[in-house]
């Protein structure tokens, strides 16, 4: 069985059941349903919410359900039906059969985000592991008194039962070299980081639920700074890239993927190594929609999976809070959250409009003062024929002032990691 991505840029529907039990309203689940279909980018179409009395063992959904989301589909010329639910393959085969379209369930599309975005050894690893143990899990389950009665047309396109039993142990076979490889990656993982952190600019990373406008404010973020971005970040990945802080700092921005409500049990490891670099970053923006009304409950499953990181979702020095889509806020409301941002003191989220721009130069100075926290001052006089020194100062560290003194000297302020400072002061003899 071969396993890998297995989308392409198409058309989408997106469909999900009611929503079972559970704080999160039904139209919420679908618009993360059609958020998570957006990120691997499809082109959603249509959207709605079927109502489901009973789930058929054969299509899951009821035969007149069935028919109209067919002739929708036709309509539309859909190419991907996302069905935000757990489909049995028998399911998801009839699915396809009656609708002419690629069924992709809640698990499968989920894989297929994470695939996307694994971007370290480990993070691929679990990702493919995740998947063939999805893979596992069906063809044990298409292997029903359903299936037989069906004259054994499997999942696999008509297998018998020796069939199979081997690719179950073929699937066993790769997981099991998978699970081997993982446990080296996880050994040179610390030496990776060391190198990592080579890198010469500090990482800040979004994190938060899906939707809540983490790539929006990526790319308002970055816009700006898309000639200038670094080309190795900005060939290397779509979701990393360089920005330009006041004073001229540079840092690496990193988007990641969407916090997902009711995340499958064996897709959590997988999800916790696309994470990566917000174990590493050195400020984490936690974007929040500010305007959903279980902006509550996803601030509190997103800091269960920080603590899940070991990350201490209230340490402040490298945690801000980002209350977004502040433009759908009428006035008296966008007061009152003002109001309340403010009486969190050190904890003070910045409130911003990524869709708008608002607030965004205030997140810039806030990002700027977190970095800066640690950082040493250091003042050099320079002669000013020494234009080599001066770009190695612009390039190794954040110039904050330059000016020429009295003498005819040049007097530069600059600022650098703790760790670059005995550097600086050897290279330039104080
Ligand atoms: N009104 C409003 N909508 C926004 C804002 N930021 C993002 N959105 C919308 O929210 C949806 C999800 O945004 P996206 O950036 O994809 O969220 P992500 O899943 O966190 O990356 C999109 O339809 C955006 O246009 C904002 O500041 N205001
Ligand atoms: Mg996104």
């Amino acid at each position: 069985m071969v396993v890998g991505p297995y989308l392409r840029r198409r058309q989408a529907r997106s469909v999900a059941p009611r929503a079972e039990e559970g704080d999160r309203s039904s139209a919420a689940r679908l618009e993360e349903a059609v958020g998570l279909a957006r990120a691997i980018d499809l082109d959603v179409v249509e959207e709605g919410l079927a109502l489901l009395n009973d789930i058929r063992p054969a299509t899951y959904l009821g035969k007149g359900k069935v028919d109209e989301l067919g002739a929708i589909a036709k309509g539309h010329e859909v190419e991907i039906v996302v069905m935000d639910c757990a489909l049995s393959p028998v399911q998801q085969r009839n699915l396809e059969k009656a609708w002419g379209a690629k069924v992709l369930d809640r698990t499968g599309l989920i894989l297929e985000i994470f695939g996307r975005r694994a971007r370290t050894r480990e993070g691929s690893l679990q990702v493919e592991h995740a998947h063939l143990t999805y893979q596992k899990s069906r063809l044990v389950r298409s292997w029903t008194h359903l299936e037989r009665q069906r004259g054994g047309f499997g999942f696999l396109g008509g297998p018998g039962e020796s069939q199979l039993e081997t690719d179950r142990r073929l699937i066993e076979e790769r997981i099991a070299k998978i699970e081997r490889e993982l446990e080296g990656v996880k050994k040179t993982r610390k030496l990776h980081r060391d190198s990592r952190k080579r890198v010469p600019y500090p990482i800040v990373a979004l994190v938060g639920y899906t939707n809540a406008g983490k790539s929006t404010l990526f790319n308002c973020l970055t816009r700006a700074d898309v000639v200038a971005a670094d080309m190795l970040f900005a060939t290397l990945d779509p979701t990393l890239r360089a920005i330009t802080l006041p004073h001229g700092a540079k840092a690496i921005l990193s988007d990641t993927v969407g916090f997902i409500s009711d995340l499958p049990t064996m897709l959590v490891a997988a999800f916790r190594a696309t994470l990566e670099e917000v174990i590493e970053a050195d400020v984490i923006l936690h974007v929040r929609d500010a305007t959903h009304e279980d902006t509550g409950a996803q601030a509190h499953d997103v800091e269960e999976v920080l603590r899940a990181l070991d990350i201490d979702p209230n340490d402040n020095a490298r945690l801000v809070e980002v209350w977004n889509k502040i433009d759908r806020l009428n006035p008296d409301a966008r007061a009152q959250m003002e109001n309340v941002a403010e009486r969190r003191g050190d904890n003070r989220p910045v409130l911003v409009s990524a869709l708008n721009g608002e607030g965004l130069d205030a997140l810039l100075d806030t990002i700027a003062g977190r970095l800066a926290q640690h950082r040493v001052m250091i003042d050099l006089v320079l002669d000013p024929a020494d234009g080599a020194g001066v770009s190695w100062l612009h390039r190794n560290s954040e110039v904050m002032a330059k000016d020429m003194d009295e003498h005819g000297k040049l007097a530069m302020t600059v600022r650098v990691e703790p760790d670059k400072a005995a550097r600086v002061k050897a290279k330039f003899g104080i």
